[in-house]
């Protein structure tokens, strides 16, 4: 029997690999994210390998997340996979310099927009007693770093969102687990530095960073083990990387 999973932040990075390799794998799709024009490009490319639906909306805006999800047609409306992966980082400030507005949108995508989207999925996995949750968290779920203050509380939250998750849904034999990746080469730091790509870029440099399709493989590898076993937490970082703050960088 086919899977159906449903992956925020589809259009770009990490998402965008997991919905390839999930197409691929022959798992039916509920693509989401903003950029529209990127959703359409993903159906028509991956529209050969698998049946796919898109849903464009802001995880931000609680009504859209509920009507989105209320909208899919009833043969995509039994998300066997939730991958809550939507989420940047925004700003790189000590506290005292931080933007409010940066604030804001890391803990409205990342706590909040997460927790909307998981709302208007989980009663049916409820109902149907089956369902596996994969939360994208980060090292910055695990460590605090000099400046990331806000987006690790985020990922903090994702954190304890997936062990609380676990614990309510355990009754049920709904999977939760948690994704942690450290430095992964996507749109990530062009959203943290606002479009400044020069630093973007250098943020990658001197070392071999992750590729998204090293999470996606991660993430299907998750998904794809028998029922029986739940992959609670797994930390994947580049092998240059060995915390949030030391590097085997070349100078
Ligand atoms: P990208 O910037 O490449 O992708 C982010 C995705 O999130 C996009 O598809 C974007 O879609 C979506 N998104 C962002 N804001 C919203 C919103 N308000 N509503 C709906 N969708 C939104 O980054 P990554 O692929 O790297 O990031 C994916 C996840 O991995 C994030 O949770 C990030 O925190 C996490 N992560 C990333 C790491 C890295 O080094 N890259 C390391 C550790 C964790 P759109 O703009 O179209 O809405
Ligand atoms: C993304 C990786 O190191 O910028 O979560 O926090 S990091």
């Amino acid at each position: 029997m086919k899977k159906l999973a449903l992956i925020t932040g589809a259009t770009s990075g990490i998402g965008r690999s997991t919905a390839i390799l999930f197409a691929l794998q022959g798992i039916e799709l509920v693509l989401c994210g903003r950029r529209k024009d990127r959703l359409d490009g993903l159906q028509a490319e991956l529209g050969k390998e698998t049946r796919i639906h898109t849903l464009n909306f802001d995880v931000r805006e609680k009504d859209e997340v509920f009507e989105a999800i209320a909208s899919l047609p009833d043969d995509f409306s039994k998300i066997d996979i939730l991958v809550n992966n939507a989420g940047n980082a925004h700003g790189l400030d000590p506290i005292d310099k931080g933007d409010p507005a940066d604030w804001d949108a890391m803990i409205d995508i990342n706590v909040k927009g997460l927790l909307y989207v998981s709302k208007a999925i989980i009663p049916g996995m409820v109902e149907r007693r089956s369902g596996h949750i994969i939360n994208i968290g980060s090292t910055a779920a695990k460590e605090v770093y000099p400046k990331g203050n806000v987006y690790c509380a985020s990922k903090h939250a994702v954190d304890a969102l997936t062990t609380g998750m676990r614990i309510d849904l355990n009754p049920y034999g709904i999977r939760v687990g948690a994704v942690h990746p450290g430095a992964v080469e996507t749109e990530f730091s062009n959203v943290r530095f606002k479009g400044d790509d020069d630093r973007a870029d250098s943020v990658y440099e001197g070392f071999e960073p992750l590729v998204a399709d090293d999470i996606a493989q991660v993430i299907h590898f998750v998904v794809t083990r028998p029922t029986h076993v739940n992959i609670a937490d797994l930390v994947v970082t580049p092998t240059a990387q060995a915390t949030a703050t030391i590097w085997n960088k070349e100078s």
